[in-house]
This record gives C-alpha cells, sequence and structure tokens, in this order.
C-alpha cells in the first residue's frame, strides 16, 4: 500500500476512536480539551497555574503526552488531581488510540474536566481528533506573530488562542495586535486569552474561557429522554 492510501487508514481508524471517545465524554459530562502548541510555549505552566487556581470541588484529571520523559506529569501531579503522561516513544503527536488506552483505568462518571496536554508540535496534533469539545492553541510572544499563518491548520480548528509570556513583551519585538490579526485571518472566530502563567495573569481570563465553554458544552447535551 502507498503511503497516501495508508495515511487515510490511519486518520479513518484515528477519527472512529475518536467519535467513540467523544460519545463517551458527553455521556458522563467531562469537559475536555486539547492544548496544542510548539515546545515550550508554556503548556504546562499552563496547567500547573490551572490546576492551582480550581476551587476545590471540580473534579479535574489531566493526561500529557511527549516524545520521552514524565517531567510534565511529574510537574502536574503536584496539585494532588489525577494526571498520567503518555510517553509516544517518537511519535510526534498524540492519537485517539493513545487516549483510550490511558483512560482504561480511569471511571470517567468521576470526572467533570480533561485536559489533554499534545506533544510540542504545531503540525502533527492538527489532524488528530482526541474526542475533545474544543482544540485550544497556545502561542507565546517568542515565537513571532507570524506562526498563525505559517501553520494555519492548527489555527483554523482551534476555537481558542492562548497568547502566553505576555511578561516577555518588552523585551521582545512582539506585536499583539498582528498575531490576533494573523490568527483571525485564518480563523475569523478565534477567541483569544492572554496570559503570563510564571506571575499568574491573565488567569481569572482563562478560567473564565474554561468554565464558560464548559456550560455550552453541557447546553449543547442531547437531552435525556423524559426531561423536556
Ligand atoms: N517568562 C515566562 N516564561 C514562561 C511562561 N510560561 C512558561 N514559561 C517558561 O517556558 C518554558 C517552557 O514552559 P513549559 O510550560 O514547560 O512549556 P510546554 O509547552 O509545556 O513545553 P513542552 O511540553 O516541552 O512542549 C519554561 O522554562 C517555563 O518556565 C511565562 O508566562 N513567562
Ligand atoms: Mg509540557
Amino acid at each position: 500500500m502507498n503511503r497516501v492510501p495508508l495515511e487515510r487508514k490511519v486518520l479513518s481508524e484515528n477519527e472512529r476512536i475518536a467519535a467513540e471517545l467523544q460519545a463517551r465524554f458527553e455521556q458522563h459530562e467531562v469537559f475536555c480539551v486539547n492544548l496544542i502548541s510548539s515546545p515550550g510555549s508554556g503548556k504546562t505552566s499552563l496547567l500547573e497555574r490551572t490546576l492551582q487556581s480550581f476551587p476545590r470541588g471540580p473534579r479535574v484529571a489531566v493526561l500529557t503526552g511527549d516524545i520521552q520523559t514524565e517531567n510534565d506529569a511529574a510537574r502536574l501531579k503536584r496539585f494532588g488531581f489525577p494526571v498520567k503522561q503518555i510517553t509516544t516513544g517518537g511519535t510526534c503527536h498524540l492519537d485517539a488510540r493513545m487516549i483510550e488506552r490511558h483512560l482504561e483505568d480511569w471511571n470517567l462518571a468521576n470526572l467533570d474536566y480533561l485536559f489533554i496536554e499534545n506533544v510540542g508540535n504545531l503540525v502533527c496534533p492538527a489532524s488528530y481528533d482526541l474526542g475533545e469539545a474544543a482544540k485550544i492553541v497556545v502561542l507565546s510572544v517568542t515565537e513571532g506573530e507570524d506562526k498563525p499563518l505559517k501553520y494555519p491548520s492548527i489555527f483554523f480548528k482551534s476555537e481558542l488562542m492562548v497568547l502566553t509570556k505576555t511578561d516577555l513583551l518588552p523585551y521582545v519585538p512582539f506585536n499583539v495586535d498582528e498575531a490576533v490579526a494573523n490568527a483571525r485571518r485564518v480563523h475569523p472566530e478565534m477567541e483569544v486569552v492572554k496570559v503570563a502563567c510564571l506571575a499568574g495573569d491573565g488567569m481569572r481570563e482563562w478560567m473564565t474561557w474554561i468554565e464558560q465553554r464548559k456550560q455550552a458544552f453541557l447546553a449543547e447535551l442531547p437531552q435525556p429522554a423524559g426531561s423536556r
């Protein structure tokens, strides 16, 4: 089999498993987001702040993907929520089968939020749905405001762009308005939140977005028979 049909087969198998995962998340009312960025943009730092910011009560879990090391899981486990590292061993993205496998011993009925940190890569993760309710692209101010134009697929598919490391704006030539305009050229409805995770700036806006998007996810779920 040549490369194109094989790739198509892999992607359609991924779509099948992702649809099953999506149905399970919906059935158990688990709001799942897939965080995607190039390496080092600040995904784990954002999740560290997020876990710190959650009030007591919500049931939150994280799956974090990397090619090697358990470093990110070790960072995130400190906050007392269930966290698993997915080590791909070379694959440059997470796929739905990996998520399915790592969820095997978690009871989805006990979760409200599932955060997935994808492998650092702006290209391949865009092609692999994981059953998430929303993709979120993370872009740091050190990467250049042209990235939405160079890597349009992930910006097209993401609902939200989180602009990170805004504390570095005084030191790098990065034009925020131009970055946002570029993202909206690719995806006119793109929402934007700006954060500086080391200082904690912008966390209220980020947590508000997550909460509102979760409410929208719940509102869109099919109503159980008899509740209408
Ligand atoms: N100045 C500054 N540095 C930050 C901020 N957020 C993260 N960093 C730094 O950026 C580096 C990478 O952050 P991570 O959170 O590990 O990035 P990541 O996207 O999870 O990286 P990978 O998982 O390897 O793709 C670390 O040295 C962080 O301390 C920020 O808001 N401001
Ligand atoms: Mg990370």
